[in-house]
């Protein structure tokens, strides 16, 4: 390992090697994220410029210096400790937080709360996490609460999407506040960010559900539904993410949490889990009652997340959710291996003749997103079964082969031709998400151990929370 390190240190850039895949005392897999890191982010802090050609995202969300942001404890993780050092700088010199933002872009890429709790000492990023919260806060000013999509982090103000219909606001962005939240509470004795999340929930719970599903569009000022498009990948995702996280970060205190995601899993699985023809389970999407039988790649972090909730229930329905959590990650996975690049597109479908491949132009391609290695990471966890580290390390040979570009990683814009074309942008969740859960896989289970740490949906640890966070907040 510190051989990789030192190598990584002087900008060498993937190290391929011989990994062996079985055992569970595999070496840590390697500083992958250095390729990135080193070649996109140096680039843009000390040059001051990106190259055209191979040009990475460092913003996101609105925020300039997003790849260095959510890059920061990967980097950490990965003891890339003068990498690390010289983030750290950047985000205290010269991160700035008076931007337009979107309002999930920004939190769940912030990774100070998580670099807080891995490295105690480190204050900066306590007081830049909090200076963020507030700046927040005021999305919030609506009628019921539930904040808007967009937010001026300068002024204030706040606003819905201009797509998103009459006014809305969506599943995924309100409902994935809460673990960040909390946290900021937690990190300053403040009860008004856990209020703030706690009075989402409570509309949440009081509104109808369609089935017991919930839809992807809210209106922030009547808090009814204002369409009946429920999924589980893009728009309403996390959300499920974060009931489950919610108990589990709570120390499995919040019982009310556990309830909603039980819930919602049981109308998921009747309305929405579907088999092929050719016998692979997946999750489709609903449109007020019919079904599109397609599968985002942004859904299949649902095999982690059910086999990480599985792990609570009784024994009966332990295994019923394993199984299931199986096979949604099987899914997945065959919706790389019938690519010709071994990478998979941003959508799937199982229609006329069609089983785990994208029938559309527009969603053949990838932009290096984490969901599918975020569920074997969960799958190897809970099960050791060998297949996912081979699966993850063929997602690492993939990358090299067909996403390794001058500056980084670029996304491809089809995943079925071996001659792609990059889109010549590095997002930055690669960092944050993909190379850590491709490290995390061939780490030991201590290594941020699922028993203590909650991944956030941008993949950043939080602790487990062992107060009662509940007696904070003052919500009825
Ligand atoms: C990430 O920014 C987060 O995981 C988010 O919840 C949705 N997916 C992207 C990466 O694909």
């Amino acid at each position: 390992r510190a051989v990789l390190r030192t190598e990584l240190g002087r900008g060498c850039i993937w190290v391929c090697t011989v990994v062996a895949l079985g055992p569970i005392q595999t070496s840590p897999l390697l500083g992958l994220g250095t390729a990135a890191y080193l070649s996109s982010c140096r680039i843009m802090w000390r040059q001051k410029r990106v190259p055209s050609s191979h040009c990475s995202v460092c913003n996101a969300g609105g925020l300039r210096g997003a790849t260095v942001v959510d890059a920061l404890d990967t980097l950490y993780i990965m003891e890339l400790e003068e990498e690390f050092q010289e983030a750290k700088t950047w985000v205290e010199k010269s991160f700035d937080l008076n931007v337009v933002s979107q309002l999930l872009g920004v939190p769940i890429r912030i990774t100070e709360p998580s670099v807080a709790a891995l490295v105690p000492g480190e204050w900066v990023f306590k007081s830049k996490a909090l200076e963020l919260g507030e700046k927040l806060l005021p999305a919030f000013n609506t009628p019921t609460g539930i904040p808007r999509g967009v937010i001026n982090l300068g002024s204030g103000m706040s606003w819905s999407w201009g797509w998103a219909s009459a006014g809305s606001s969506i599943l995924a962005e309100f409902g994935t506040l809460h673990l960040e939240f909390l946290h900021l509470t937690e990190l300053s004795g403040n009860p008004v960010f856990a209020e703030k999340v706690l009075n989402i929930r409570k509309v949440l719970k009081r509104v109808e559900k369609p089935q017991g599903l919930y839809p992807n569009f809210l209106s922030p000022v009547t808090g009814n539904w204002v369409q009946h498009h429920v999924s589980i990948g893009g728009l309403g995702d996390s959300f499920y993410e974060y009931l489950i996280k919610s108990w589990l970060m709570s120390d499995k205190k919040d019982s009310e949490a556990k309830k909603m995601y039980d819930d919602a899993l049981e109308a998921i699985e009747k309305h929405l889990v579907k088999k092929s023809a050719g016998g692979l389970t997946y999750i489709a999407e609903w449109r007020g009652g019919i079904l599109d039988h397609k599968m985002g790649h942004l859904a299949c972090f649902s095999g982690g997340m059910i086999a990480l909730g599985a792990e609570h229930g009784g024994e009966e329905r332990k295994q019923h959710y394993m199984d299931l959590a199986a096979e949604i990650t099987n899914t997945c996975h065959e919706s790389y291996a019938r690519s010709d690049t071994k990478l998979g597109p941003e959508a799937f479908r199982f229609d006329a003749g069609t089983e785990a491949m994208a029938t559309r132009l527009s969603e053949r391609y990838y932009i290096l997103r984490p969901e599918v290695v975020e569920s074997y990471v969960y799958m190897w966890r809970l099960t050791h079964d060998v297949k996912y580290r081979q699966w993850g390390w063929e997602v690492v040979k993939a990358l090299e082969k067909h996403c390794r570009v001058e500056a980084g990683f670029s996304g491809i814009r089809d995943v079925y031709t071996t001659v792609p074309t990059h889109d010549n942008m590095q997002q930055s969740f690669f960092l944050a998400e993909t190379l850590k859960y491709l490290y995390l896989l061939f780490c030991e289970d201590d290594v941020l151990s699922l028993d203590d740490w909650v991944f956030n949906t941008e993949a950043h640890p939080l602790p487990v929370n062992h107060s009662n966070f509940k007696a904070k907040a003052s919500v009825q």
